[in-house]
């Protein structure tokens, strides 16, 4: 590919576009190069009225004592409801989160040369520094810089991660074990929300009163009762973005819209705004609050909940005066292990909704493709007509 066109002589070539969006700020960049300009119907229009949803935030000391049913229950609405929600007294310490977001500030303040040790196409490299969503597919780029960190086996990936700045691996690995902690306190509520609501209603759909639903195999249901032990060792993917100030913020996007692969991500985001969920056909903003961490549900937990729970799209906005920081750590089941709708969910009102799945199908789908919007998920639905054709 050759120089980008229409924009004279300072357009910004393809090698300077592969170097990432921190580099064409700092060059002094006056206008959007055309590589990142989004078609008319894709850009972050101003909505008719300032939207902004006051997502619930829930106080996760509830979990302990009896106001535990409350705060499970308070989870699982805000899962069915707007799958997303912000949680206070996590118990990620300021410490961690605070470094995190500041060691990702200082490895994205290196020389670009530095920072470019750990690019790489391979989707299955334990760190993999990059632009953009796809930066060899992408046919528009996003204005986005990243570094993503493989977490799992830790003594395994550790020593792949960036040895500078000096403390990035001690600050990553504790903010990752942190991280995953919460995300387990959160699957247990989450479990206990989604299986504790659903026991009367499956005793009177099972006509011997007992276990799963009726097309449910007796060893899936078994592999199930030991899904908080496999989450212990599940996979855990951190990923810092980047997205330096922008020309022209309102051709362009930081992130397009997407969901998240996993069950459950934890974001991180600094106080300058840019999330932006989609709730009701619109685009709303979720407003950073300190100390708290935003939750999303992914596809592996809409698939596992049999569609109850739904990955959500979202989006992310730049603007032309602030660098804003967001560390994202999405977590789910060992990368080898299949995901599928709980045998707990599943019975003749609930029919199976998706297939199979796991995290290398997951892969090489983006590995060969563009993702987009929830596209991989799509091709893990079941076709609903078959199933009331075979009731
Ligand atoms: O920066 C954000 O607010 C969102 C990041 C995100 O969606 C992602 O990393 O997948």
């Amino acid at each position: 590919m050759g120089a980008v066109k229409d924009q004279g002589a300072t357009a910004p070539t393809e090698r300077q576009l592969q170097h990432g969006v921190k580099h064409l700020h700092e060059s002094g960049l006056k206008r959007l190069p055309n590589k990142y300009i989004l078609p008319l119907q894709d850009r972050p229009r101003p909505e008719p009225t300032e939207r902004s949803l006051k997502l619930p935030v829930i106080n996760l000391a509830q979990l302990t004592g009896p106001t535990r049913p409350l705060a499970v229950a308070s989870i699982a609405e805000a899962c069915e409801r707007y799958g997303f929600f912000q949680v206070v007294n996590h118990g990620v310490t300021r410490g961690a989160a605070e470094g995190m977001a500041e060691v990702g500030r200082r490895f994205f303040g290196m020389p670009f040369e530095e920072r470019a040790k750990y690019m790489s196409a391979d989707m299955f490299a334990p760190v993999r520094y990059g632009t953009s969503f796809n930066q060899r597919k992408d046919d528009v780029f996003s204005w986005r810089d990243f570094l993503k960190l493989t977490c799992e086996p830790m003594p395994d990936v550790l020593t792949h991660w960036p040895a500078s700045p000096a403390d990035l691996r001690k600050v990553a690995a504790t903010y990752a074990k942190e991280t995953r902690d919460l995300f387990l306190v959160l699957m247990e509520a989450i479990l206990e929300g989604l299986h504790g609501s659903n026991a009367e209603e499956r005793k009177q759909m099972k006509p011997d009163g007992g276990g799963g639903g009726d097309d449910v195999d007796d060893d899936e249901e078994e592999e199930e009762e030991d899904i908080m032990e496999k989450f212990k060792n599940g996979s855990q993917l951190m990923v810092v973005n980047c997205f330096p100030p922008c020309p022209e913020p309102d051709l362009t996007l930081g992130m397009p819209p997407h969901s998240d692969y996993g069950f459950l991500t934890l974001l991180l985001q600094d106080e300058v705004q840019g999330l932006q969920i989609q709730f009701q056909e619109n685009w709303v903003t979720v407003e950073p609050i300190k100390d708290g961490f935003v939750v999303n549900v992914g596809d592996h937990l809409e698939i596992f909940s049999n569609g109850r729970y739904k990955s959500v799209l979202h989006r992310v906005l730049v603007n032309s005066e602030r660098s804003r920081i967001s560390v994202a750590s999405l977590h789910s089941l060992p990368y080898e292990c299949v995901v599928r709708p709980s045998t707990k969910l599943i019975n003749r009102a609930h029919p199976r909704c998706y297939k199979d799945t796991n995290f290398k199908s997951f892969l090489e789908y983006i590995s060969s493709c563009e993702p987009k919007k929830k596209n991989f998920l799509e091709t893990r639905k079941l076709i609903m007509e078959s199933i009331e054709e075979n009731p």
